[in-house]
């Protein structure tokens, strides 16, 4: 398990950059590069300098930045992709290329051998140019690519003794997490290599995809901001943190989890998107609790229901109390806020007529308090006849 030692290379200015509404200006990279920076992430993964002169020059503009994550670019097994990638100041370059049936034959129609070859000619000539440039080679599709064909490619790529990782990727979102622990832990035995996982998340399984990867000892996964990406896009990078905060907090002590919020956010604003609603940390009602029995329980010890302390991340829990399912702790609770010291009967009178009026229509704070306060006026009326 490499929980205490893995590294997030973190994809928004690549695979992000593929999801449908992202297009990122310069000034937007450095702004995107600069929060996930502080954040911490270890390593930041750019579009291939092939893809236009503006990736190209964008790359240049961040690598002068002075980052502390290392800086990658994502190219295709091409010498000529290499070439202009060597040229931008990168720390290191991710070279990728098909190898299931699908892939092969309509993507680059390459065999097997010829991708060994190709993957040999390319990786020469990069250690040729720059030897101490981080490497790594992954293939395509990896979850839909015959086994035999997968550990051929692999056993010759790390055999060549030049790349530093190797890459899994579930392309399309096709991979369960048994799936990918038993690969991940294939590869890991195999050479001892740094092995990354990237997952897509058409079926909903990427996070946990990705926490299998590290749990088979992976030592690299990739993420992007709001997990944006092809289609419906890959790990999100809270998600990431939030399934790993939970299995031990140590593991993300690393980051500055405050900063969640506002790269969500950017992401988002940039996107022309919405965090979502039950996204993980930053969703509007992720620390929301509703029901009576869960904020009579919250107010006594917010760990009775929460996995994910919203103080660790900058931000709070709220405790909605002006529907039908509020309970009366919860209401009191609400009056002490406000200063009031109501009798328990009050109380529980309030609740009553708060439960029946939001049966019709929940209420807003502002009306729950304008309840309480005229209960409280009423006890001091009869207090003051009983003393009369
Ligand atoms: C792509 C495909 C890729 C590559 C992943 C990797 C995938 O868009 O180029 O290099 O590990 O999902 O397979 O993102
Ligand atoms: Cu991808």
């Amino acid at each position: 398990m490499s929980f205490e030692q893995f590294s997030i290379i973190e994809s928004t200015l690549r695979e992000g950059e593929q999801f449908s509404t992202a297009t990122f200006t310069t000034a937007q990279k450095v702004e995107i590069a600069g929060l996930l920076d502080q954040f911490g992430v270890e390593m930041i993964e750019m579009t291939s300098p092939s893809a236009s002169p503006q990736s190209e020059e964008d790359i240049r503009v961040i690598a002068r930045e002075g980052l502390k994550a290392r800086l990658l670019t994502h190219i295709r097994c091409h010498k000529e992709d290499a070439q202009r990638a060597l040229d931008t100041g990168v720390h290191g370059l991710d070279i990728v290329i098909g190898t299931s049936p699908q892939l092969m034959q309509h993507s680059h129609g390459k065999s097997i051998r010829q991708i060994i070859d190709l993957a040999a000619e390319v990786m020469g000539y990069i250690r040729e140019q720059k030897p101490d440039i981080i490497l790594r080679f992954s293939t395509e599709d990896t979850f839909r690519s015959r086994e035999a064909d997968l550990l051929r490619v692999y056993l010759a790529v790390a055999d060549l003794g030049m790349v530093n990782r190797l890459g899994v990727a579930d392309t399309v979102g096709v991979a369960t997490p048994t799936l990918v622990y038993e690969i991940v832990q294939q590869f890991v035995r195999l050479k001892r290599l740094d092995i990354e996982f990237h997952g897509h998340n058409d079926s909903g399984c990427a996070i946990a995809n990705a926490t299998a990867a590290l749990e088979a000892g992976a030592t690299h996964i990739d993420t992007t901001v709001l997990g944006i990406g092809e289609r419906n896009g890959i790990t999100p990078l809270g998600g990431l943190v939030a399934r790993l905060y939970t299995l031990k907090r140590e593991y993300v002590r690393k980051y500055t989890l405050t900063l969640l919020q506002q790269i969500d956010r950017l992401i988002a604003d940039i996107c022309d998107l919405d965090i979502p609603f039950n996204n993980y940390i930053t969703g509007a009602s992720a620390f929301i609790h509703k029901a009576g029995i869960h904020a009579k329980a919250v107010l006594a010890d917010p760990s009775t229901y929460e996995i994910l302390k919203p103080e660790d991340f900058g931000l709070s829990r709220e405790i909605a109390i002006g529907h039908r399912l509020t309970g009366w702790n919860a209401i009191r609770d609400r009056a002490r806020a406000l200063g009031l010291t109501l009798s328990d009967d009050t109380v529980r009178d309030v609740t009553h007529t708060i439960k029946r009026q939001a049966d019709s229509k929940p209420l807003t704070l502002a009306e729950i308090d304008a309840l309480l306060m005229d209960a409280a006026g009423r006890e001091l009326v009869s207090a003051v006849e009983a003393g009369k």
